[in-house]
């Protein structure tokens, strides 16, 4: 599953929803913090792009990419519409990363089966810092910004759902 060829900045603002009154909870983390937070502004900026009001934008930090799903799992219980789950994990010299990547991968999706608030899967999982650069605000676009339009056609979906 490439995004070489898919910019993750790109979707057509003309056919999306009114996200005007939508609130969105961020949980970003905090381990790979020059990425996060490339993430976290891509994804707010398209949120407000779309009609989210900045005061409905949530924001609460973890420590590392593992801690998302706690942080998740505590934020869908508040008063939001969506939450967005933003991480980081790079490839390290131990299997370590993987474990990680598999905890939040079925934490965060065991939560959108379960739970009534959309999570959205921010996680930027990559064998190196430049792959990660490339996919946080690089050449490859940013992955936070595909997070708030998942978010929107996420909560719009629901809408529909119930008439
Ligand atoms: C421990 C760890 C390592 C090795 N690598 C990352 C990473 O690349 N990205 C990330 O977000 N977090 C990492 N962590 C921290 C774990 O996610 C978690 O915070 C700790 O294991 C404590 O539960």
């Amino acid at each position: 599953m490439a995004t070489k060829n898919h910019n993750l900045s790109d979707y057509d603002i003309q056919s999306m929803p009114d996200a005007t009154g939508m609130k969105v909870g961020i949980v970003v983390a905090e381990w790979n913090e020059n990425i996060t937070a490339s993430l976290l502004e891509g994804a707010k900026q398209t949120l407000m792009k779309n009609g989210v009001f900045p005061e409905d934008i949530t924001v609460q930090t973890v420590p590392g990419s593992f801690e998302l799903v706690y942080g998740a799992a505590q934020m869908v219980k508040t008063n939001v519409d969506a939450v967005i789950a933003i991480g980081c994990v790079i490839r390290g010299d131990t299997p370590h990363d993987r474990y990680i990547c598999q905890g939040v991968t079925y934490g965060l999706a065991r939560l959108n089966a379960t739970q009534n608030v959309p999570v959205i899967y921010g996680l930027i999982t990559t064998l190196d810092m430049q792959q990660a650069e490339d996919r946080a605000g690089g050449k490859m676009g940013n992955k936070g910004d595909e997070c708030a339009v998942t978010a929107i056609k996420m909560v719009d979906f629901k809408k529909k759902l119930k008439g």
